[in-house]
């Protein structure tokens, strides 16, 4: 291991999303899920952190930890409760919220749309229905009108692809569905309300006035797809099938407003431009076998808790890849790992800033990270039981303890680099 410093301009924080910690909404598509007896632990986002109360004890924590970005989820259902009904009141608590985190130097990036819909939008068809397009339009403009003096940086929806394949390809996220068609018909529609909301975001902040360089882009899901042997000509076919069906028709129809296949045909809302950053959350490898297009993990690999190679390297290759494709800032809107007991966080942690730290002095332009999390929080599915945190949480209680990989990835965000005594105090045991 090396020490190695990150580009003076370079910016740290954690990320979370609004479901995951807030606690306390009832009116969500994923209270739904977990009520009826989703979740492997049992466990319910009705809980998660009670952020939603205890938001000033958490910014804490990030000042804690020298962070500069914040990546926060607003949760939709909490501001248009029922159809058309918007509540200023819950408005009002996040820019509460975020002036905080402005006081405190932290600058936020707000992502509209992570995983949850409000029950009355998941009855009408949630994204399947292409009314969607419209209805993410109506709020999108009331949250932007209402945050946009203070915020200037969004995202407009996270990991669209993890979004549609597990609700409505496996069916092991609401809605539950298993159908290519109904799947396709999400693909199409996200892609449409992410092209109508950069376009919006642009128009309110610009219309307004608003301070602050406006950037929107979403949060893509980006894994590597390497074939299981690398000597057979048909795993090598089905990698590259897979990596394209998973993200890459989605990813560039999003960015270009030219739907590719199997997401659609031709430009329905306008070619053009649709990103200012390059958001990449990146967790892991999948080895993909052609014989019953299996995607398993590569033998002899490193593994986290939930069983996903650790594969740092993957994070240069991707930077490089989406580079070449879209040539715009990289922004890592999340990378993590899952470690209840922390044995291998600060490695983790060690290892893909180390990538990252190649790709800035080869003049990629990587700007930030956002490290997922900053503290344990709600893994849908998998529930409280996966442990993503800088900060340890205990449920019962809702303390927060800092793990010793929290403590180290702090030093980065304050140091921007990685030290010879800061291997020796983190990384060597
Ligand atoms: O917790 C999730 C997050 O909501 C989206 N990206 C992956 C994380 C870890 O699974």
């Amino acid at each position: 291991m090396k020490a190695f410093k990150l580009p003076d301009h370079f910016l740290l924080g954690s990320a979370t999303a609004a479901t995951q910690i807030e606690g306390g909404d009832k009116n969500n598509s994923w209270y739904n899920w977990c009520e009826k007896g989703h979740i492997k632990d049992r466990s319910t986002c009705l809980r998660a952190n009670d952020h939603w109360n205890r938001y000033k004890e958490d910014i804490a924590l990030m000042e804690k930890l020298n962070h500069r970005v914040y990546r926060m989820g607003l949760e939709w259902s909490r501001i248009e409760p029922q159809e058309g009904r918007f509540d200023d009141e819950a408005i009002a608590h996040y820019r509460d919220e975020i002036t905080l985190l402005l006081e405190k130097g932290i600058k936020p990036l707000v992502t509209l749309h992570h995983f949850t819909n409000p029950l009355w939008l998941e009855r009408m068809g949630g994204f399947e229905d292409k009314s969607v397009v419209w209805y993410f339009e109506r709020y999108v403009k009331y949250v932007v009108e209402r945050l946009g003096d203070l915020v200037s940086e969004y995202i407009t929806i996270n990991e669209p692809n993890v979004y549609a394949t597990l609700g409505y390809y496996f069916g092991v996220w609401p809605p539950g569905v298993k159908s290519i068609k109904r799947l396709l018909k999400v693909y199409r529609n996200m892609a449409l309300c992410h092209i109508t909301a950069y376009k919006l975001i642009h128009k309110i902040r610009k219309d307004n006035d608003f301070p602050g360089k406006t950037m929107v882009g979403v949060a893509n899901h980006v894994r590597i797809f390497d074939p299981y042997n690398k000597y057979n000509p048909l795993d090598i076919l089905a990698a590259k099938i897979m990596d394209y069906l998973f993200q890459g028709s989605l990813t560039k129809s999003m960015a270009t407003g030219f739907l590719r296949p199997p997401v659609g045909l031709g430009a329905p809302k306008g070619g053009g431009r649709y990103f200012d950053f390059i958001g990449i959350n990146y967790y892991t490898r999948d080895a993909i076998r052609f014989k019953g297009f299996r995607n398993e993990v590569m033998p002899g690999t490193p593994r986290n808790d939930l069983n996903w190679e650790i594969y740092p390297r993957g994070l240069y290759r991707i930077c490089k890849k989406y580079y070449r494709l879209f040539t715009a800032p990289i922004w890592i809107t999340e990378n993590g790992t899952c470690d209840g007991e922390d044995r291998f966080r600060s490695r983790f942690i060690y290892d893909h800033l180390y990538e990252i730290s190649k790709l800035c002095k080869e003049g990629i332009p990587v700007e930030r990270y956002y490290h997922w999390t900053l503290m344990d929080n709600f893994e849908w599915v998998e529930g409280e039981s996966a442990r993503f945190g800088l900060y340890h949480v205990d449920y019962d209680t809702q303390v927060r303890t800092l793990r010793k990989s929290g403590r180290f990835y702090g030093e980065i965000c304050k140091r921007l680099e990685v030290t010879d005594d800061m291997i020796d105090m983190y990384l060597k045991d």
